[in-house]
């Protein structure tokens, strides 16, 4: 097991049965010209969280823990984005065209990971149509298969499709811990108070601490 200082109190997790989730880490969301800079976001705020990202997925990938990556996205002919996601977003919306393609399409250059934290052989790509990344998605079956019982939850927004993916990982019985460095909202007070909520209570839905902590810890 090993031990790390984390909020509300210290977090012990053993890394055989512990997967490193990064969470929608793609260029829609992060780089100009896609989606999230689309709906009026200013991009720089998410970029913060690529360095962490990559040294804690460094460090994952030293350790032999599992790494899961996701993305959200949908088919390009829409029929797994509902009606009411569809017309959400003001002016812009999914399936639009971009300066990276159609928004938020699979297989179009804007949907796909930044290069930064591109996955590597063997690193499962879930790919999601809502939020949270359990639901419709095959995740839980393969993280089950691989005996995986904590996650480190990385990604953006941590607000949006993080704190979704935490509490539905919450609710299927595994222990969560964000390390909040690792993760970045387009609205910063968004990002402090979801992940006040996450440690609320004891640890309501799990714990939070950052980059360097889990990265010592893994060492
Ligand atoms: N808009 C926003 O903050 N987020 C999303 O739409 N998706 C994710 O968080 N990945």
């Amino acid at each position: 097991m090993k031990t790390l200082d984390a909020q509300p109190f210290a977090y012990s997790f053993d890394p055989a049965t512990t997967a490193l989730i990064v969470i929608d880490m793609q260029r829609d969301f992060v780089e100009p010209h896609g989606f999230g800079e689309a709906l009026g976001n200013d991009v720089s705020l998410l970029r913060r969280a690529i360095d962490p990202c990559r040294r804690l997925l460094d460090a994952a990938r030293r350790a032999g823990l599992f790494v899961v990556h996701t993305r959200e996205g949908h088919r390009p002919d829409l029929s797994n984005c509902p009606a009411a996601k569809l017309t959400r977003g003001g002016k812009t919306f999914i399936g639009q065209q971009g300066s990276m393609g159609r928004i938020l399409i699979q297989g179009e250059p804007g949907h796909d990971i930044i290069p930064e934290l591109y996955p590597q052989a063997g690193e499962p790509i879930i790919d999601k149509p809502g939020k949270g990344a359990f639901f419709a998605t095959d995740l839980h079956l393969i993280l089950q298969a691989r005996g995986i019982r904590s996650l480190i939850i990385c990604g953006v927004t941590t607000e949006v499709c993080v704190q979704t993916t935490a509490r539905e990982a919450n609710d299927r019985g595994y222990e969560v811990l964000i390390p909040e460095d690792c993760c970045a909202s387009y609205f910063p007070e968004f990002h402090r108070a979801a992940l006040e909520m996450i440690k609320a209570q004891g640890a309501i839905v799990g714990w939070v601490s950052d980059a360097d902590a889990v990265i010592d810890a893994l060492r």
